[in-house]
């Protein structure tokens, strides 16, 4: 039926309110109106800076606008709705990816100019908003864009780190030094700050069970956790959706009762520890430390998104037990697996639910996600930390590993080895909590992120489970990523030719990723090939026009640009790729004038952040940077060979970097990198990829055709024997790898800066090479051969990069975020009016 206006009369309230801008006068109106007032400036004082954040703010307007229109969409038809739970969302900038969301770039350019600024020069003013250490955060990311596009009810829950991912600048010796990133120091106009949205969040006290499985938690710290809201604008959509981000608080300000006791510094010391919990995000990947703060964190951003969940669930009037048939949330690896608990804690001690009922929803509810199998990465708690800081929570997981244990002796009795894998408490002292086992438990369904790492899961770290569940419970969701930023919006130049060519409107191939296939028809096409090239070429001028900014030298643009940007990690072997081209420095030094006229010149390019207390990831920097210093000022090598560590690695840069890239690097130990997803955006704009056999990147070669990919190195099945032969028979590297030995030898004696600096990088290669460089560097560097081969027939390589891209429509996240809305959510899209 009709609903009845709220308060006051109707048409002033509709006439009060505005709708989006769409014109060019409207646009300059809002800008002028944000100078005047919000910022309080005007067309005297106002730089480049102001101009952008009053285009910000009236941006945003927008984006309000219809934010509050999906949102109340969502209230009135009260649809499933899914939840992603993620310690990290790496959005980088929000400002030129809601103008082409919003279909009001032209527009906004054209305002700017008229009011005297350049829009380019205002997108430059941002800061990235870098909440997220790498692949994983980024995914969050892309996943947001992919359901406000396609109009899923979806919502994003995370921290608010006051310090985002550390700023990383280069020592004059090489190596890395970390600074903090105060990305919030000039006000952040995408958020909207929600104080009236806060809740409550208890850690240390004690838990008294009362009768049955019931309890009350009291006492200890309580701190708030205050709501600030970023809107997801979908891509020519107007459905808008929300990314929570919590903040902590303390309570009451500071406690006013040491404060009037005169104790000032006791007062303002528990109003810090309270603050303190959002303050920074943990600069780790694939490790797990065990530190309190990072446990309060993912307690305090579980049980905040929870309470929001349950009270706006309670807001619909339907009965707890239909829970699940309203709301599915996505653990996003083990970090927000206390929210297992947590829900058994509301369902049981506050709805009073039994113990069945409790767990029933609970299970079917999670969904759970796993991002690596790197054992190091496995998060475990020590049960007195635990017990410690959530009493109560330790309290459920030892009832919820009864039982389930009681479940896996009666189904395998007498199985005393497997009770002990699969328990939730790993023996020892002090004793563990197993997050991955406690999220697989809790979960209705549990994947990996690409085919192959999906195998291994099963086949390893969830053996025991998929045993005792059966395989249905386990699948695979492959890795994507947005056409919008990763296509359209860093690479505008291809974005156009593509639609030229195809003659179809943007949104129905970054929509429809699939309708990239219709640019097959033209690889073989002279004219369009030449247009491709022209592109790629502007872009690898642009990318040299950065690093002539940042590093001072000027690059050849006729060189080849091979890529490898991501996380510094023994795994992804940046040394491999350091090694390779001092391989090739060597090689070229050793030929004649005749024979170097024959070298492909090329420039190489690095970036990447270690984690600040892995040293054989900052040794690596380190040692790039000091061999840059040799081969670029090398007048014999350095038309041939330039080599470059940009420094400062974020979502911005790879914006850069990727479209200019005519090779890139995915070069892990087969059966390590889960998926990756950058090789993605690589061949999404015309980069070629040199690989191992490992993650997406065996997926990508289904897609393009192997003969497109450049594969190297030895396959996963056989990773685990070399492993076990480097361990019990080790042989020395110079019969190993005569190649590889020569490198190492070059490095020790001094060639490029005091040798003996690098030696405890050298030795892990030397000794035990985990991580098999010995076995894969020969196959590595014929690889290397084969790529500079095809680079020598450009035509060839440019209808390889035009193929390549044509079939790249399985990696859109919109593919994959549809996967987890059938498989997982049973979600729909929620239309507009
Ligand atoms: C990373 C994997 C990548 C994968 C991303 C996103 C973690 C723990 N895992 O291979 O290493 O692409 O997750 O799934 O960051």
């Amino acid at each position: 039926g009709k609903e009845k206006w709220p308060r006051g009369e109707e048409k002033v309230w509709k006439e009060g309110s505005r709708g989006p801008d769409r014109d060019v006068p409207s646009i300059t109106k809002s800008f002028v109106n944000h100078v005047n007032t919000s910022l309080a400036r005007q067309a005297y004082n106002l730089d480049d800076l102001g101009a952008y954040q009053a285009a910000a703010l009236s941006v945003r307007d927008n984006l309000i606008i219809n934010w509050n229109e999906t949102q109340l969409n969502y209230t009135r038809k009260s649809p499933k709705r899914a939840y992603y739970l993620s310690l990290e969302f790496l959005m980088g900038r929000t400002f030129d990816n809601a103008l082409l969301n919003l279909g009001l770039k032209k527009e906004y350019t054209e305002g700017v100019n008229q009011l005297g600024f350049n829009l380019e020069d205002l997108l430059e003013k941002e800061r990235d908003a870098g909440l997220g250490n790498g692949g994983l955060g980024r995914l969050a990311a892309c996943y947001l864009d992919s359901s406000a596009s396609q109009e899923l009810p979806v919502w994003g829950y995370g921290l608010r780190y006051r310090y985002g991912i550390f700023q990383q600048l280069i020592a004059p010796d090489g190596s890395q030094l970390e600074a903090p990133d105060p990305w919030l120091e000039h006000d952040n106009p995408w958020e909207l700050p929600r104080p009236d949205v806060a809740y409550e969040i208890r850690f240390y006290g004690h838990a008294e069970r009362l009768d049955g499985m019931k309890a009350v938690w009291s006492g200890g710290q309580e701190v708030l956790a205050v709501a600030y809201d970023t809107m997801i604008p979908g891509y020519d959509t107007k459905n808008t959706n929300n990314l929570r981000l919590w903040e902590s608080k303390p309570k009451r300000g500071f406690d006013l009762q040491s404060f009037n006791a005169g104790d000032y510094e006791r007062a303002i010391e528990s109003s810090n520890s309270a603050a303190a919990i959002t303050s920074v995000l943990y600069p780790n990947d694939h490790t797990s430390f065990g530190k309190e703060l990072r446990l309060k964190q993912q307690y305090f951003w579980t049980a905040a998104s929870l309470a929001d969940i349950i009270r706006r669930f309670k807001n619909t009037d339907k009965p707890i037990t239909e829970f699940p048939d309203y709301v599915a949330i996505q653990l996003n690896d083990t970090h927000p697996t206390l929210a297992v608990p947590e829900l058994m804690r509301i369902l049981l001690d506050d709805e009073e639910l039994p113990w069945e009922t409790a767990w029933n929803i609970v299970t079917n509810t999670f969904f759970f996600t796993n991002h690596t199998v790197l054992p190091e990465a496995l998060e475990k708690w020590p049960v007195p930390l635990m017990e410690n800081l959530l009493p109560r929570h330790m309290q459920i997981i030892y009832d919820v590993n009864l039982l389930f244990l009681q479940a896996v002796e009666k189904k395998f009795p007498g199985d005393r080895d497997r009770l002990g894998r699969m328990s939730l408490i790993e023996e020892g002292f002090p004793k563990n909590v197993r997050m991955a086992n406690l999220a697989v438990i809790g979960s209705r369904k549990v994947n990996g992120v690409a085919e192959l790492h999906s195998e291994l899961l099963q086949q390893t770290i969830m053996k025991d489970f998929v045993e005792f569940y059966g395989p249905s419970k386990f699948f695979n969701v492959t890795n994507g990523v947005t056409p919008r930023r990763w296509l359209d919006q860093c690479n505008p130049g291809l974005s156009n030719l593509i639609q030229e060519s195809l003659r179809i409107p943007k949104a129905d191939f970054l929509k429809d990723f699939y309708k990239l296939e219709g640019l097959l028809k033209y690889v073989d096409n002279p004219s369009f090939q030449k247009k491709w090239a022209a592109v790629k070429q502007s872009n690898k001028e642009r990318l040299a026009h950065y690093i002539e900014v940042t590093l001072g030298y000027k690059v050849n643009t006729q060189a080849m640009f091979d890529v490898q940007i991501k996380r510094l990690h023994e795994y992804k072997r940046q040394t491999m790729n350091i090694f390779g081209v001092i391989h090739r420095y060597l090689t070229i030094k050793a030929m004649t004038p005749a024979e170097r006229k024959k070298v492909n010149p090329k420039v190489v390019l690095f970036a990447g952040k270690a984690a600040p207390g892995y040293y054989i990831a900052k040794l690596t920097i380190r040692l790039i940077v000091n061999v840059a210093r040799v081969i670029n000022e090398d007048p014999d090598t350095k038309d041939l060979l330039s080599l470059f560590f940009l420094p400062d690695y974020s979502v911005s840069l790879a914006e850069i970097l990727i479209p200019a890239s005519d090779i890139s690097q995915h070069i892990s130990t087969a059966g390590t990198e889960a998926s990756g997803t950058s090789n993605m955006k690589f061949c999404i704009n015309g980069g070629l990829l040199l690989g191992t056999v490992d993650g997406a990147n065996i997926e990508i070669a289904e897609e393009v055709g192997e003969n497109n990919v450049f594969f190297f190195g030895h396959l996963t099945p056989a990773v685990e024997d070399l492993r076990y032969q480097h361990m019990y028979h080790p042989q020395p590297i110079e019969q190993k790898c005569p190649a590889l030995a020569r490198v190492l030898d070059e490095i020790s004696s001094g060639r490029f800066g005091d040798g003996g600096v690098y030696e405890p990088l050298l030795s892990t290669i030397r000794n035990v090479d985990y991580y098999l460089l010995t076995e894969d560097f020969d196959s590595y560097i014929q690889a290397l051969a084969l790529v500079d081969e095809a680079y020598q027939n450009r035509v060839e390589w440019i209808k390889k990069s035009i193929s390549t891209s044509a079939k790249m429509g399985k990696f859109s996240s919109d593919r994959a975020i549809n996967d987890y809305a059938q498989e997982c959510w049973n979600i729909e899209a929620v239309k507009l009016a």
